[in-house]
């Protein structure tokens, strides 16, 4: 057969179901061969939609997304979704097109090197420079974006060797079991847990890719611990858990910050560094710190490391559950409830702009537990991991590693293709909405209806809360929008504007029962974001 047509059935093989991306001349033997096969190819509008939407694919259901690009420019504008999948470890398979094998020595039109531009970005990228060794790549990659730590891979295809014919046939597909942790560091592990006086699970999106939540949950409440999740980690307990304090990850004070600042006895669960500086929440260095994960600590001044128990998380917990001693009570209970009484603060404000708080408490009454947000990146991210609820993990989709903005209307688009009976939400700034909004064309003609929902404010948010923090003043962050209801209707789509406060929940409600895309325009009131620098300032400890 040809090579393309191995290429292809490889991916079959992979399980791959869908592809994001965009045909280029460089890789029409492929395009034509995905024709006669089962997966489906999602055509986006720019080629960064097509790698968020792998990306987010590859967290929602831990097989690797996969995206393809032609060579050259194609394949650099991948590159930002690529690098958020790889720094937050979501498995996903890169692809690109490339000239042919003749002329890849010397100056050539479009062509980069694009296993070099592809390394730091990727966990691994190769040429298929023989048809013979497609097989082997396809699996290699395949193989190393899906196991711990899960990453992004890379795929480069130059055209004559696609049109080259071949005969080999596909490997098989095996998943390793992750490894039994050591009996010996469990006992460690337990014996410091028993003696803590006040101990602290801070879990991490590794709960989330090892499936290890209901442990989780069961080892916080046998033995009484109270639990701060990473904003990646979001759902991983149920925030209705007496146990859950809510959501580590803002850079001020904080509740949780009180609960680390207390504990002496840290046990980090599947956390990765990337999620949360440690030097934000153990500015000490002096407390005793409990890795459990399935693979050893990376190595930071801020983490070190008492106890390290590496391998299958879920079979960590259960056994050191087993062997700890419960704790009396958990003395951090007051941290949860002042939280909970600012969640519920500002549920019949009828300011306008809207205020954040507002914005979330309707958005959590609008949806079902099981609906899915994906946030962008910005202020309105921020408030959504601090104070958005949530009962199930990977229910509010979060890029806090590389925190790359225009992640949420791509990543809502794949979200709908892997939970089509779900709501799902964009939940975006308009300056990130503007990055990528081009795929709702994709969304409309994929026939797939989400809800985007703009917290506009005229501006880079973040960026204008960060300068008035520390200087006081603002630099060049302001911008105008178009008018969003106009361009949703241009795009065939459904356009809101929110005109007051009291109608946000009626237009959240219709958004979600039209079975196309809405898109929701609603003021917000960012005076908000310096009162809560303010009033976490002045934050005297409740425990
Ligand atoms: C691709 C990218 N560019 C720049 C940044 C830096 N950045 C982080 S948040 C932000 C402002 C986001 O503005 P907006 O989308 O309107 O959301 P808001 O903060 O207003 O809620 C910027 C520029 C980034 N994280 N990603």
């Amino acid at each position: 057969m040809k090579a393309a047509e191995l290429f292809v059935r490889c991916l079959e093989n992979e399980g791959v179901k869908y592809i994001f991306g965009i045909p280029g001349e460089e890789n029409l033997d492929v395009m034509d061969a995905l024709l006669d096969s089962s997966i489906r190819f999602i055509t986006t509008r720019h080629e960064q939609g097509a790698a968020f939407m792998a990306d987010v694919y590859g967290r929602l259901t831990e097989r690797a997304g996969v995206c393809l690009a032609t060579l050259g420019p194609g394949a650099t504008n991948l590159i930002t979704g690529v690098a958020d999948a790889n720094l937050d470890h979501a498995p996903l398979v890169a692809i690109a097109g490339q000239a042919g094998t003749n002329r890849l020595h010397k100056e050539s039109h479009q062509v980069l090197d694009l296993e070099k531009v592809f390394h730091p970005v990727t966990k691994y990228a190769a040429s298929l420079l023989e048809p013979e060794i497609i097989p082997e790549v396809v699996r290699k990659a395949f193989k190393l974006a899906q196991s711990e730590k899960t990453g992004a891979t890379f795929i480069e295809f130059p055209e004559n060797i696609a049109a080259m014919e071949v005969e080999e046939a596909c490997l098989p597909v095996v998943f390793p079991p992750a490894p039994e942790p050591p009996a010996a560091e469990i006992e460690k592990a337990a014996a410091l847990i028993s003696r803590a006086a006040h101990p602290l699970i801070l879990a991490g999106n590794g709960v989330v890719r090892a499936g290890a939540w209901r442990q989780l949950a069961a080892f916080a409440e046998h033995l009484n611990i109270p639990v701060a999740n990473t904003f990646m980690a979001k759902g991983v307990i149920p925030f209705r858990h007496p146990c859950a304090l809510g959501s580590a990850g803002l850079q001020s004070n904080d509740y949780v910050g009180c609960g680390f600042s207390r504990a002496d006895v840290i046990i980090s669960i599947g956390y990765d560094l990337v999620e949360y500086h440690p030097y934000l929440w153990h500015p000490t260095r002096d407390r005793t710190i409990i890795h459990i994960d399935q693979l050893p600590a990376e190595v930071d001044a801020h983490y070190p490391v008492a106890v390290g128990v590496t391998g299958d998380i879920k079979h960590s917990l259960t056994r050191i559950g087993e062997l700890a001693t419960p704790h009396p009570g958990h003395h951090m209970r007051p941290l949860r409830d002042r939280l909970i009484e600012e969640m519920d603060q500002h549920h019949e404000d009828t300011g306008y702009p809207v205020k954040p708080q507002k914005i979330i408490w309707d958005l959590r009454t609008a949806l079902d537990l099981e609906d899915i947000v994906i946030c962008d990146v910005g202020a309105h991210k921020m408030w959504m991991a601090r104070m958005f609820r949530c009962e199930h993990p990977n229910t509010c989709i979060i890029s806090n590693g590389f925190a790359s903005m225009g992640i949420a209307v791509p990543g809502a688009i794949a979200a709908k293709l892997v939970h089509p009976e779900r709501n799902i939400v964009a939940v975006t700034g308009d300056a990130g909405f503007l990055m990528n909004s081009q795929e709702i064309e994709t969304a409309v003609r994929c026939r797939l209806p989400i809800v985007i929902l703009i917290w506009n404010d005229g501006g880079y948010g973040l960026i204008e809360w960060k300068q008035l923090n520390r200087f006081k003043r603002r630099s060049n962050v302001d911008f105008t929008n178009p008018d969003f209801v106009k361009y949703a209707e241009a795009f065939g789509c459904n356009g809101y504007r929110v005109e007051s406060t009291q109608e946000l929940p009626t237009i959240l409600k219709a958004a979600l029962a039209n079975d196309t895309v809405s898109i929701i325009d609603c003021p917000v009131d960012y005076r908000e974001n310096i009162k809560f620098t303010e009033q976490m300032g002045s934050l005297v400890c409740p425990i």
